[in-house]
């Protein structure tokens, strides 16, 4: 992998902050976007704009073209059987909206169960409670271990005759925790229960197969991938997709409309109600031509050694460090403390160096919670970062470190 050359396709690294190189280390938030991408959002708003599936007019039927491409790009890039089982979304928060209200609205009632675990995003646990409101059915959330990993004996124990569904994110956005979600489906599957995969911290940094994870429902979002913002993905099996009600209603998601009876569009479409976001969606496909063009396998390696190489630095040369997240495989996310400094004043800090990180409980208060804190800093990696990026990154903590001590 040629890290200096995979650089110059993103115009923001060559930003300076406060006179030093920026070293964006806040990748699970949002990553940046290579030139490729960007020239397609250009190429549609100047070559190609017109409304989808509407017109027989030229424009209309080039930027229906892309956006359909992009579909089989995005069902061939996670191996779904079919590009109909890719719905397009906002992003991972819409994708478990939809999930939640439409397949949850079927399947959990009063008394009924839906699983969860401590270390989801408040994207997989809010729509879930909203639905919760209306019908009345219980969460079960499966515990973790000291190091990160989920209880797996406590997961096996949850299910009865009342679980209707689990919900489970693929990667943590705070701890790094990889979930054997292949072997946590299975486990759903044996007692008929169908999985959602919350994957939007996965599909960045690991091959993700559908169709060998067995997974029911699996979601992402395309700005976190080196793709443009306000577009997701809801990969949902046929059989579940057609059985489950629309979740929008509108333009496009409809067969015929009367005041009497309307009838719903053909899958994915009786999910996308209203003009999408095609120009977004094909520009998606440049960021999944990025990542083949390096190879998810490079990216995963190349991440894994930044990991190793920071983590073993921080906690040989940062007395007082505690790192949140330990398990075995875990990817490149480091959420740490260092001794009482507030994670506030880290980030502050370090930003006036040019790293930028996030700070704060990354929108998993119920995790914080149960590691009996109330936030974090979080360093987090991604294809372009260097070696020489998570050294500054490791002195800049030490400096930080000792003005605040
Ligand atoms: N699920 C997980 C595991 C996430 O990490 C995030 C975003 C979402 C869902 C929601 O994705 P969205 O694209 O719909 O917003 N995580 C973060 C984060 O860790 N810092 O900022 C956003």
């Amino acid at each position: 992998m040629d890290i200096s050359r995979i650089r110059e396709e993103f115009p923001i690294l060559g930003r300076r902050l406060y006179g030093r190189p920026l070293v964006y280390l806040d990748n699970t938030a949002t990553s940046e976007t290579p030139r490729e991408v960007v020239d397609a959002v250009v190429n549609g708003y100047t070559v190609t704009k017109a409304n989808v599936h509407r017109g027989v007019h030229t424009l209309s039927q080039e930027a229906t073209l892309l956006q359909e491409e992009a579909r089989r790009r995005v069902a061939a890039f996670i191996n779904a059987s079919s590009h109909e089982e890719v719905v397009f979304t906002r992003g991972t928060t819409e994708a478990l909206n939809l999930v939640a209200s439409s397949l949850g609205g079927m399947l959990l009632g009063e008394g009924d169960e839906l699983i969860l675990t401590v270390m989801e995003h408040h994207a997989n646990i809010v729509p879930w409670q909203l639905l919760q409101a209306l019908k009345g059915f219980r969460l079960r959330v499966v515990p973790m271990h000291e190091d990160g990993s989920l209880d797996l004996d406590a997961y096996r124990s949850m299910f009865n005759d009342r679980t209707r569904l689990v919900s489970c994110c693929h990667a943590s956005n705070v701890l790094g925790t990889v979930n054997p979600v292949k072997e946590m489906i299975a486990e759903a599957h044996a007692h008929g229960v169908p999985f959602v995969v919350d994957g939007a911290q996965a599909v960045p940094h690991m091959k993700v197969d559908v169709i060998d994870l067995d997974a029911d429902f699996y979601a992402f979002s395309a700005h976190k991938m080196y793709g443009p913002t306000g577009v997701g993905v809801l990969y949902g099996k046929r059989e579940w997709l057609e059985k489950m009600p629309p979740y929008q209603g509108g333009g496009e998601m409809i067969e015929s409309v009367s005041f009497d009876k309307t009838t719903f569009a053909e899958l994915p479409f009786k999910f996308e109600a209203g003009t999408p976001d095609f120009i977004g969606i094909s520009a998606l496909s440049k960021a999944i031509d990025f990542i083949e063009r390096i190879g998810i396998d490079n990216i995963a390696a190349h991440e894994h050694e930044l990991l190793r190489h920071t983590t073993e630095r921080l906690l040989r040369e940062v007395p007082g460090i505690r790192i949140f997240g330990q398990a075995p495989g875990k990817c490149a996310i480091i959420s740490f403390l260092v001794g009482n400094e507030h994670h506030y004043d880290m980030g502050m800090l370090l930003d006036k160096l040019g790293i930028a990180v996030r700070t704060g409980h990354h929108c998993a208060q119920p995790l914080m919670r149960s590691l009996g804190i109330e936030g974090t800093v979080r360093a987090s990696f991604a294809a372009y970062n260097t070696i020489e990026e998570a050294d500054a990154f490791v002195e800049g903590v030490k400096r930080v470190s000792a003005m605040l001590e």
